[in-house]
Formats: C-alpha cells, sequence, structure tokens
C-alpha cells in the first residue's frame, strides 16, 4: 500500500472540492497559509478565463492539524467553490423543481472533441455531458495542489525543495538558461507565463491574445525540477517501484497532459549513448550523491527507476484545452445530428498553471516515496532516517 495516499472529491460548480491525505507523519507544521500560498499560485497565469476572477482559492483544514502541527491522522482540505453561489439549481444534490428545464438545469448535449464529455457519457449512461464534465474538469486540480502542500511541507523539511517553470507555450519554445536558478519558482512565478526567458514571454503572451481573439486554444509543456533528492530513491528490482514510471503515472493523470519526459526524454534518443550518458566524477562535497556526482545530468536526476543525486528534472506536455469558442464539429447526443460542440466559458490557455500542478504530483511521488523508504510516524523519526541514510551512502565517496 502507498505509504502517502490522497483522494479528492467534488464537482467544477458544486459547493466545494475535498482532499483527504493519508501517511504525513506526525509532528509536521503545517498551516492554511501554506496551502493558500500554493492554491495562489495555481490561479495565476496570463489566459486564464472568466471563472478565475471568480475564484480566490483558500484551503480550510478540517481533520488532521492541531495546533499548527499534523498528528498522523487523515488530514481533510476543503476548497469550497465561490461559483457554487450561481449553480445552487444546476448542481444541486437533490431533485430540482426545474428538472424539466434544460437551460436552468445547464445541461451539455453536445460533447467537445478531446473533452471526457462523449466517453465519459456513453460509459457512465448520461444523457447529460454536465454529469462527465463537471468532474473531468481540471478544477479538480486545485485540491491535487491543496494534498500536494503537505507532500511539499514534509520534504521541505529534508531539504527536499520543488519548483518549475514553462518550457514551451502555443509552440514558442523558451530559451534554456545554461543553469536554472536555485530558486526556481521565485524567478518563475513573477512572469505572466512562467517562463524564464522574457523573449519567449513576449511571444507567448501575442500568441495567447492571438488564440483568444480566432476563440481557440494553446498547450504547451512544463518542467518540474526538484533538488536536494538523495540518490537511492525508487528501486531498479520491480517495475512497480522505479520512481521514473510512478512519476509518469502521476503527470500523466494531470487533465490534458498527453507526454512526460526525464532528462532529455525523446531527444535523447535521436543521439548516440556517447552524448546521452552522464559522466560519473567523485564529488566528495555531495553528501545526497554518495560522494559522487555527474558531469552533466540529461538522465534528469534518473538512473535505472533510482534518483542519482542530481537535481530531478521531468516534463509534461499539455494539449490545448478542448473548449473551443470557435468550436469542432460533434454530434448531439439525444438525436445523432450533426452540432457545434457546447461553448463553455473556458480558458485560453492553463500552462503556467499545470506547472503548479505537475509540482503538487511530483511532490506526492516524493513523499511517498520517502516514506516508504524511511518510515517513520513521526517527523523526528522520519529526519533521523533520512540523516542516517545520507550519512551511509556519503560515507561510501570518502575512499577511506
Ligand atoms: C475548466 C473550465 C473553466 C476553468 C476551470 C477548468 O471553468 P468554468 O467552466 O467554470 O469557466 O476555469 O478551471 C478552474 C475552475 C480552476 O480552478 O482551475 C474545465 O473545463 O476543465
Amino acid at each position: 500500500m502507498p505509504t502517502f495516499r490522497f483522494v479528492t472529491a467534488g464537482e467544477s460548480h458544486g459547493p466545494a472540492l475535498t482532499a483527504v491525505v493519508e501517511g504525513a507523519p506526525a509532528g509536521l507544521a503545517l498551516s492554511a497559509d501554506d496551502l493558500d500560498r500554493e492554491l495562489r499560485r495555481r490561479q495565476g497565469g496570463y489566459g486564464r478565463g472568466g471563472r478565475m476572477r471568480i475564484e480566490s482559492d483558500r484551503a480550510e483544514i478540517l481533520s488532521g492539524v492541531r495546533h499548527g502541527q499534523t498528528l498522523g491522522s487523515p488530514i481533510t482540505l476543503l476548497v469550497r467553490n465561490r461559483d457554487w453561489a450561481n449553480w445552487t439549481d444546476a448542481m444541486s444534490p437533490a431533485p430540482s423543481a426545474a428538472e424539466g428545464d434544460d437551460e436552468a438545469m445547464r445541461r451539455v448535449f453536445f460533447p467537445r472533441p478531446g473533452h471526457a464529455d462523449l466517453v465519459g457519457a456513453l460509459k457512465y449512461d448520461r444523457t447529460d455531458a454536465r454529469d462527465i464534465l463537471e468532474r473531468a474538469s481540471a478544477r479538480e486540480t486545485a485540491a491535487r495542489v491543496a494534498a500536494g502542500t503537505v507532500a511539499r511541507r514534509m520534504l521541505a523539511e529534508l531539504g527536499i525543495t520543488v519548483g518549475s517553470h514553462v518550457a514551451s507555450l502555443g509552440g514558442i519554445v523558451a530559451a534554456a538558461p545554461a543553469e536554472l536558478p536555485a530558486d526556481l519558482n521565485a524567478a518563475s512565478d513573477p512572469s505572466p507565463v512562467r517562463c524564464l526567458d522574457p523573449e519567449a514571454e513576449g511571444a507567448m503572451i501575442e500568441a495567447i491574445d492571438a488564440a483568444k481573439r480566432a476563440g481557440d486554444t494553446l498547450g504547451g509543456v512544463v518542467e518540474v525540477v526538484a533538488r536536494g533528492v538523495p540518490a537511492g530513491l525508487g528501486s531498479h528490482v520491480s517495475w512497480d517501484r522505479k520512481l521514473d514510471g510512478r512519476l509518469a503515472h502521476a503527470l500523466m493523470s494531470i487533465q490534458a497532459i498527453k507526454g512526460v519526459e526525464i532528462g532529455l526524454g525523446f531527444d535523447g534518443s535521436m543521439r548516440p549513448g556517447s552524448r546521452v550518458h552522464d559522466a560519473i566524477v567523485a564529488q566528495p562535497g555531495n553528501p545526497r550523491g554518495g560522494g559522487f556526482g555527474r558531469a552533466s545530468n540529461n538522465a534528469g536526476g534518473l538512473e535505472g527507476g533510482i534518483t542519482t543525486g542530481q537535481p530531478l528534472v521531468v516534463r509534461a506536455a499539455m494539449k490545448p484545452i478542448s473548449t473551443l469558442m470557435q468550436p469542432l464539429a460533434t454530434v448531439d447526443l439525444r438525436t445523432g445530428e450533426i452540432a457545434e460542440a457546447v461553448r463553455e466559458r473556458s480558458d485560453v490557455v492553463a500552462v503556467p498553471a499545470a506547472g503548479v500542478v505537475a509540482e503538487a504530483m511530483v511532490c506526492i511521488v516524493l513523499a511517498g516515496a520517502v516514506l516508504e523508504q524511511f518510515g517513520g510516524d513521526t517527523m523526528a523519526d522520519l529526519r533521523r532516517n533520512f540523516d542516517g541514510y545520507v550519512q551511509r551512502i556519503a560515507a561510501r565517496g570518502a575512499f577511506g
């Protein structure tokens, strides 16, 4: 059983989103402010739609924390949907008096190509695609970010930090800096598209404006970097213990993500091995690498499903949002007649926010791997076990 688990619940226009997080040790400092800071980061980004002007996400902690410290019990986090006030009839849990009024019920009969609308309606035998899209909506990622903040807090106590930036958006590729800034989010968050290359940033903003004018949407690629990860998380011994596989699963589970790369990723497949693999060097000042380092980090901090002690570098590719204001053709779910897909209020692009969500998922995977390896019902136990392990691997590189 995974050691750090979470489940989310909630519809996009229902009363609230909830996350229940299980497995955090006792004695971790956690406040609503910690959660709100991350929720705010997820709400930003140029190209979001009208919904983000309605919402101002805040988390309420309903269980598992007392006097600012975790208890080791399940942590319940609640994020209310402010927009719920406009949907009390359409999303009412009880039968509504206006049941026969499709407009008042905000029913959706014209499934959007690319969204879960049609396949969900088939699978769950619904005529109103709203029964599907409310849960398929990326609004759910607010709950993931809240859950991920618990993991992030725990990792921070061990000196592990996770940040992200936008590597491309709408086909505009940011120039990669020679070296990523040590505090990645401090550098990327001030950018409206969370991009480190000011020239690309300007072009991305122009592309978003043009897509909006054309009733179109854009995707992009986000890069997540985790630092301070010791060598030895994950394992080569079994498929489901390989950390690269777990990261790919977690990132692919984010709405609209269609691809995941680690390190050089697909680009590495085009090169000879001599231009891919990272030469090993002795690095006595690198205890978390076991006293070893790498001359480069094309592996993205993972070899054989095990972390190397180098920064973990993962990228996720997001397809363009499937709600188009100039809709594609679809079919009426009731009659089979040709129609235009529904135009719901939506975003032109959500790639900057996807970076924050991807960070949350990476934090959750890393927290799980850390707890599996080092255990501990309390933060003090976890820290002692973690420090003992780092001492053990660091001694390997001391060479007598
Ligand atoms: C979304 C559609 C939009 C986005 C929403 C995701 O919502 P609405 O239909 O209410 O305008 O704003 O994202 C969020 C609400 C959020 O918090 O990120 C969709 O269909 O996925």
